[in-house]
């Protein structure tokens, strides 16, 4: 089915959601073991606390990785949805993996970004998306035509669904506020991985 046109708010008129929130939101929608890959920084914490799944992969040490362990997945494991979960900072640390994405065009990966316009975790120093920067208009530029600012919750929840049941690949903007994760994940990054891969049937 080819890409319809799908409505975007603006960075500047996108309501600031609760994190936390829109992450029990996705969760609560998954109900076909679709794998969900946090990136550093809060989404990870926040994705743990909205319930532990053996389908989930948390990223512990390396800014902007969320996109491209995403991706390897999708590619791998076509049948199967993922959704890739990245904070403003870490993302734009990797922007490159935005083309790279476009230029393969997985159908069954999403890209969400939570961009609060800090490095919260380290400190809350601004990134550039507090400067101007449009992750969506990247995105976009990256060339990945289905790309959207989520106007508020419902509207999120419609790009969600929209990403669970029409082609992607999917790019999904929702600006965040600075409040602290619900959770914070176990720090062993070889239960995470051992878990992970048993959870997409790559290992018993
Ligand atoms: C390559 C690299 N540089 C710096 C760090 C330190 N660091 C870890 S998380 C983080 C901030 C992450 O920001 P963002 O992705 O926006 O998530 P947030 O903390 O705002 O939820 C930084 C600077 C790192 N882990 N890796």
């Amino acid at each position: 089915m080819p890409a319809k046109k799908i409505q975007s708010a603006g960075r500047d008129t996108a309501k600031v959601m609760n994190r936390s929130d829109l992450c029990r939101r996705l969760t609560a929608k998954l109900t076909h073991e679709e794998a969900v890959i946090g990136g550093i920084g809060n989404t990870h914490f926040d994705l743990w606390a909205s319930g532990q799944r053996p389908q989930n992969f948390y990223m512990l040490g390396s800014m902007g990785l969320a996109v491209p362990i995403a991706f390897g997945v999708a590619l791998a494991q076509p049948q199967r949805r993922v959704f890739s979960l990245e904070g403003d900072g870490s993302l734009l640390m990797q922007l490159g993996s935005l083309g790279t994405v476009a230029k393969y065009g997985p159908k069954n990966l999403a890209i969400i970004v939570f961009d609060n316009g800090i490095y919260q975790i380290t400190g809350a120093q601004p990134t550039l998306t507090s400067f101007g920067t449009d992750l969506v208009a990247i995105a976009k530029g990256a060339g990945l035509a289905q790309s959207a600012w989520a106007a508020d919750e419902a509207h999120y929840e419609e790009l969600i669904d929209a990403a669970l049941k029409r082609e992607g690949p999917w790019f999904i903007a929702a600006r965040t506020g600075t409040q602290p994760p619900a959770g914070l994940t176990e720090r062993d990054p070889a239960k995470i991985r051992g878990r992970f891969m048993q959870g997409l049937g790559a290992s018993k």
